[in-house]
């Protein structure tokens, strides 16, 4: 267990089922060894602890939070008007709106409170973890060097795969 003042990223998920998506997240976080912490929480089902978790956030030395969260999703944005730390939300694909809905809710998000807005499931989940990988690059060369690294082999994979494609 880490403790609090090592931990720069803050994973938060609406429910345990966010989980399978959110962990793309994590592995990203992994990738790249940042620290982090996941956090489960509801904007609607447990709306005290989801207040006393933004409140605490930014005191704790968290720089990030990546808030997934599917349905009527509420999470991202109800954490960014309790903190003053950039919140980058994921809309989960949970229910039979296909993610549409929690797009929406989490995207549409009234002038003066922001939430940086992921695609919908997976490919948001670890975009929204590299989005945090960019933040806090900003102030760490060691991280952009392995930004640097990571772009490079995205191309390097494409490359690698036209050689083998068969058609
Ligand atoms: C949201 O409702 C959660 O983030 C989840 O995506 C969705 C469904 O939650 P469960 O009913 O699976 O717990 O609040």
């Amino acid at each position: 267990m880490k403790k609090d003042s090592e931990i720069l990223v803050s994973i938060v998920m609406g429910s345990d089922s966010d989980l399978p998506v959110m962990k793309e997240a994590i592995a990203i976080l992994d990738d790249f060894n940042i620290s982090y912490e996941v956090f489960l929480t509801s904007a609607h089902r447990s709306p005290g602890r989801t207040a006393k978790f933004a409140k605490e956030t930014a005191n704790r030395g968290i720089k990030v939070i990546i808030a997934g969260a599917g349905a009527a999703a509420h999470l991202a944005g109800v954490i960014a008007s309790q903190t003053i730390l950039p919140v980058i939300g994921v809309p989960i694909d949970a229910t039979s709106l296909n993610g549409l809905d929690a797009l929406l809710s989490t995207a549409q998000m009234p002038g003066g409170v922001p939430v940086a807005v992921m695609a919908i499931g997976k490919a948001g989940a670890k975009n929204g973890a590299l989005m945090a990988v960019r933040i806090l690059a900003l102030y760490n060369e060691d991280l952009r060097e392995k930004l640097n690294a990571y772009i490079k082999r995205m191309a390097k994979d494409i490359e690698e795969k036209q050689d083998k494609l068969e058609w």
